[in-house]
């Protein structure tokens, strides 16, 4: 994600997440582009991420800050950057290692949002070792399909709680003695992070009407 133009999209970073988890891949968050707001407001989101149990770097194709931490990461391992268009994934591969070259496109000022310029999917070595695959920016992700008890999994900050509320099959919407309801209440959970659990437990039950 980019933390500015285009503004980040947490509902799809948290599906993309979920994804990640499903398919029991490991995930790094990159928030790029940090140059372009204050330190506090990238800051928050790292804050967030990092204590729901993800790991985040913060970063700028720019400026450099942070490539040289997303470099290690990659090293030895095969990786695919994935995220809407011109949040700066070719940018970020290009700052990793120039001699990639690979073609990056403006931001549109009007929509605020990337031109698709990476138009497939490209496996590329990388000179410290490992793989890492550059992909086509997209908005759109639907949810693996799975029961409405299994969502809380793929949150890293709630499968802790799985078994501990006083009901065993406890979705933490508003059952009583909820733990999940409690750690929001103490801000031990970040709200926006529950409120897209429940929002997402809404679409996993509607599809589970499907079959
Ligand atoms: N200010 C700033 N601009 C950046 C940064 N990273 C990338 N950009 C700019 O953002 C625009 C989009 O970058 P790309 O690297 O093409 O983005 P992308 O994610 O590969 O986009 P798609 O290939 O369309 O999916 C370009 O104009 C880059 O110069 C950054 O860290 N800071
Ligand atoms: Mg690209
Ligand atoms: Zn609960």
């Amino acid at each position: 994600m980019s933390v500015h133009s285009p503004a980040p999209n947490l509902g799809l970073l948290d599906r993309l997440l979920i994804l990640v988890e499903y398919e029991a891949l490991d995930s790094i968050i990159a928030l790029n582009k940090i140059d372009l707001v204050s330190p506090e407001v990238w800051r928050d989101l790292v804050n967030t991420y990092t204590q729901a149990g993800y790991t985040v770097v913060a970063t700028s194709a720019i400026t450099g800050q942070g490539v040289k931490e997303l470099r290690g990461y990659l090293q030895d391992k095969l990786t695919v950057l994935a995220g809407p268009s011109g949040v700066g994934k070719s940018s970020l591969l290009n700052a990793i290692q120039p001699g990639l070259a690979l073609r990056t496109g403006e931001v549109s000022r009007k929509l605020g949002r990337g031109r698709h310029t990476t138009r497939f999917i490209e496996l590329l070595s990388l000179e410290g070792g490992g793989l890492v695959a550059d992909s086509p920016g997209f908005n759109i992700l639907s949810l693996p399909s799975m029961k409405r008890e299994e969502l809380s999994a793929y949150f890293r900050e709630l499968e802790a709680f799985i078994g501990s509320c006083r009901f065993s099959s406890c979705l933490h919407r508003s059952e009583p003695d909820c733990l999940v309801n409690q750690a929001v209440e103490e801000g031990r959970i970040d709200r926006r992070r529950y409120q897209s659990y429940l929002d997402l437990l809404q679409e996993v039950i509607e599809n589970e009407q499907r079959y």
